[in-house]
């Protein structure tokens, strides 16, 4: 840079403007950069810290109780990798916590316990181990264990840093704190989940999937059928997407979903 250019990008600088070509290749790099790192999170290491929060924080000063994943060259925002946030969630028998929603889509893999449940827009959802669930976004949902269940921990993923990076992020407590169950429980599975079938007649224009619970059983089946047809991927193993039964696509807007089966023995591709 002669002298002449330094000059020249203070008074640019000075005015609120730049030179383009001297980030040109920062702001358009030659292929996606991301500066999220590679990291493992043990649920080995994690779960007796999120348990620990069962003791520190009632589910009404927390809000939501989470132990969430951050990675560590991602400070300037909470994001496990990418633009998506993940957390782990616990709650004890009969503690509920309070409704809510938010332009952030909301999705949940069970991942230990008996006897949560959640409510999305009135409908009320058992969830058993790995069950696979959706709150989307602008959907009223609350969470709590059955009085007979055991502690449960579940895994959230939302869009929340993509969200906020799109400055669209509202949040609004619901007004009775607690929403009414207006539809029978269980009733999205019921009517969604279908066998290649749909009820006749019976529409849906949201932009996200009417089945709002994959239930684990009918889901290992089916890796297991497609297993015993297909090699899979190498680079995946046998990988399929959980889709909006109407579309076939996925299962919200900002945020899909798939699940994998390694086999044993079986190690896959970088
Ligand atoms: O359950 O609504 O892990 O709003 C983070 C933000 C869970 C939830 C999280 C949330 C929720």
């Amino acid at each position: 840079d002669t002298p002449e250019l330094v000059r020249y990008y203070r008074e640019l600088e000075e005015l609120g403007t730049g030179a383009l070509w001297t980030v040109a290749n920062k702001i358009e790099p030659w292929e996606p950069a991301s500066p999220s790192v590679p990291i493992i999170w043990r649920y080995n290491d994690l779960r007796d810290r999120v348990m620990r929060a069962l003791e520190l924080v009632t589910p009404e000063q927390a809000g939501r109780r989470v132990v969430y994943l951050a990675n560590p060259a991602r400070q300037d925002v909470v994001a496990a990798v990418g633009w998506l946030y993940s957390g782990l969630q616990v709650m004890a028998p009969g503690e509920c916590a309070s409704s809510h929603r938010h332009s952030a889509s909301a999705l949940r893999f069970i991942m230990e316990g008996e006897g949560a449940f959640t409510n999305v827009d009135g409908h009320k959802m058992t969830l058993g181990r790995n069950d696979f669930v959706l709150t989307p976004n602008g959907t009223w949902h609350e969470h709590g264990v059955a009085e007979g269940g055991t502690p449960c921990i579940w895994q959230d993923g939302l869009d929340i840093p993509l969200m906020n990076a799109l400055d669209a992020n509202f949040y609004e407590v619901h007004p009775d704190l607690n929403q009414a169950v207006t539809y029978p429980v269980d009733d999205a599975t019921a009517t969604w989940a279908g066998a290649g079938l749909r009820p006749a007649g019976q529409d849906w224009s949201k932009r996200y999937s009417p089945l709002f619970k994959y239930e684990w059983e009918p889901t290992y089946e089916a890796l297991q059928r497609y297993a015993r047809v297909t090699d899979g991927s190498p680079y995946d193993g046998v990988h399929m997407d959980y889709m909006n039964p109407l579309t076939g696509g996925a299962v919200m807007s900002t945020i899909g979903a798939s699940i994998q089966m390694l086999r044993p023995g079986e190690r896959t591709r970088a």
